[in-house]
């Protein structure tokens, strides 16, 4: 082979010959893996893959696939036909040795193809040698050659059995596979069909027909887009964050690299990788250059715009991995599958060049679709404050055994019942009103946990950060529930949890921190209805000797309206402090007359995003939302 690059004027000689088949009947599991339905299947996939090498060469455009009702398998192609010339070593055609030899065949004398398709590369002589009767037919040269078989032995020379116009060529190969071998003849068609559908997206432009004459199913696939299809199609149901598919395809040292990508505003990774259009389940030296340059690529770019600065750290491979549907796909001439199942691909030097290709071409598409490239970098951002902020979450846990301990915060003044579902515990702001709820209180049932409005201190109140609070922490054990991963309601001190704090901005905001707790840390208790928004009154009327409480503005002005004299004696309520025990048990923690909210995740994914403007970075957008909700505490649902 002085020059592969070169066209190559391909003749039987260039297959080389190495042994005969008795070998595959007596072990044939060596050879197709086993002798039941997968095996079976193997035989399909061996003889089709050598039409769609043919197609992968640029020579077939379609592929015939047909089981017949008898167990009999026809594939063809319209591709150059098996070469029929006579093998000058073998002394037979190229036909006959294709057939009879095992490991005969172009992929493996290095001249017809640069790529193949086969598994194992054990080809049509093994399907021969394991059917009962089969036959090949050639079209080339104006010219129908014909051989038939019986168990792997030709019945007689390749033949010629008609002719045809010069221009129609291809290869139609039929065989019953052998009874005496395979447990049974029973094709399934799902199971063919959907290899049928990988290799069409794996190999653009080529037509794949199937048809089933059992059942009288057909089904055809063909993908012009290749993998972006794949990847297009697989990423619709999962919320694509971004239109354009980035596809990358560029061949480097002769292999072929083409990678497709698309974000979507899941959590999960579909990472599917292909060599010579094998699945390899197991990865491989292409899977992990395509990581580390998807890696690099996106680091690179968003380290350009300024998405990252300086002192951020990179982003982790999981963080430009998260929601990311992608295939990566592979052709090469000398693939090596490792491992158990032969489901990974072992070649060393296919990982710098599918990085090299994988990076540069990634890069070129982040470059061309700046639209396309704020999205994922802004989703890989998310991820990866995610990914620090649960670590600092677990790091604080295990400082902090104390979250775990039995020890009862000091602060908490815990009611005598010890039956979570008859107890309730308050959680009061501020020591004032936290010292008039002790008083007021059942003692029996409801317990109080004051909270200081140091919790206000936390500017950006970032989750992490609310962890670090001793507050928080005293909330967590006062609970016993635990947080997080680790939260086990079997374990909850109070059934009803109930938050108790001022009717104005400050209150709106403690409280909204606090469902932010709860909601990312132990949304259990707000799904399970345990968690509670008390009501306190706005304001306090006198009418005569009666003491008139008025929870809302619109309630104060009816009220008004109808007693005018009241306006006179009207008390607005400017914390829970400014009441005694005696009022704040009577207006809001006497059960007998109180009204409380019990807050519902009523969309989770809508409460998340609240919660995340609310609690996000960004301090402007927090304060104009809390000040213009500040007033619609009643209609408060989470
Ligand atoms: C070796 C060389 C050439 C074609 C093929 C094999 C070939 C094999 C199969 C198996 C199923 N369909 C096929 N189609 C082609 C090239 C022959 C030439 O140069 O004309």
């Amino acid at each position: 082979m002085v020059d592969s690059m070169a066209i190559h004027e391909y003749t039987a000689r260039d297959i080389q010959v190495l042994e005969g088949l008795e070998p595959v009947r007596r072990r044939p599991g060596m050879y197709i893996g086993s002798t039941d339905e997968r095996g079976l299947h193997h035989l399909v996939y061996e003889i089709v893959d050598n039409s769609i090498d043919e197609a992968m060469a640029g020579s077939a455009s379609r592929v015939d696939v047909t089981i017949f009702s008898d167990g009999r398998v026809q594939v063809s192609d319209n591709g150059r036909g098996i070469p029929v010339d006579v093998h000058e070593q073998a002394g037979v055609s190229g036909l006959e040795l294709v057939m009879t030899r095992l490991h005969a065949g172009g992929k493996f004398g290095g001249g017809g193809y640069k790529v193949s398709g086969g598994l194992h590369g054990v080809g049509a002589s093994v399907v021969n040698a394991l059917s009962d009767e089969m036959w090949v037919e050639v079209r080339r040269d104006g010219k129908v050659y014909r051989q038939e078989y019986r168990r792997g032995t030709p019945l007689g020379p390749v033949a010629v059995v008609g002719t045809v116009g010069p221009e129609i060529t291809g290869t139609a190969t039929q065989w019953l596979a052998d009874r005496s071998i395979f447990s049974a003849i029973e094709y399934d068609f799902e199971t063919l069909a959907e290899r049928f559908r990988e290799i069409a997206y794996l190999v653009k432009n080529v037509w794949i027909r199937f048809e089933d004459q059992r059942h009288d199913r057909e089904i055809s696939f063909y993908f012009e887009g290749g993998i972006v299809s794949f990847v297009r199609n697989a990423a619709r149901e999962r919320g694509p964050i971004h239109r354009t598919v980035a596809s990358i395809e560029r061949t480097i040292n002769d292999v072929q690299v083409e990678a497709a990508l698309q974000y979507t505003d899941g959590y999960s990774t579909l990472e599917l990788s292909f060599a010579n259009c094998i699945n390899t389940g197991d990865g491989g030296t292409h899977l992990t250059g395509f990581r580390s340059a998807l890696t690099r690529a996106l680091n690179d770019y968003a380290r350009k715009q300024k998405a990252l600065k300086d002192e951020d750290a990179n982003l982790t491979g999981e963080d430009v991995r998260e929601g990311m549907v992608a295939v990566i796909s592979v052709k090469l001439p000398e693939p090596q599958f490792e491992g158990q199942t032969k489901a990974k691909l072992g070649n060393a030097e296919v990982k710098g060049i599918v990085e090299t290709a994988v990076a540069d071409g990634l890069t070129q598409f982040l470059e061309e679709h700046p639209q396309e490239a704020r999205r994922i970098v802004e989703k890989c951002l998310t991820a990866a404050r995610a990914r620090e902020a649960a670590r600092r979450a677990r790091e604080l846990v295990i400082r902090k055994g104390a979250l775990e301990s039995s020890t009862l915060p000091g602060k908490l003044a815990d009611c005598t019942e010890r039956d979570p579902s008859n107890a309730e515990i308050y959680i009061v702001e501020g020591d004032s009103a936290g010292g008039s709820a002790k008083q007021g209180r059942d003692r029996r049932f409801q317990a109080i946990l004051p909270l200081r409005g140091k919790i206000l201190n936390v500017e950006k109140a970032r989750p992490e950060k609310m962890l670090a609070h001793e507050e928080i922490r005293a909330l967590i054990t006062a609970l016993g529930v635990g947080f997080g991963d680790s939260v086990d309601l079997a374990r909850l001190r109070y059934h009803r949890v109930i938050i108790m704090t001022d009717a104005d901005v400050d209150g709106a905001h403690i409280r909204t921190l606090l469902l932010t707790f709860f909601f990312r840390y132990m949304p259990q208790i707000i799904e399970n209805g345990h968690l509670h928004i008390a009501q306190p009154p706005l304001y306090r009327a006198q009418n005569g000797k009666e003491a008139v409480y008025l929870f809302s503005d619109k309630e104060k002005d009816t009220y008004l309206a109808g007693h005018k004299s009241a306006a006179a004696t009207l008390q607005r309520y400017k914390g829970l402090g400014e009441m005694n025990p005696d009022q704040l048990w009577t207006t809001t923690m006497d059960p007998q007359h109180r009204t409380m909210l019990c807050v519902t995740i009523a969309d989770a994914t809508a409460a998340d995003q609240l919660f995340t403007r609310l609690m996000g970075d960004e301090v402007e957008p927090r304060r104009k939302f809390i000040q213009s909700h500040a007033a619609q505490v009643r209609n408060l649902d989470v």
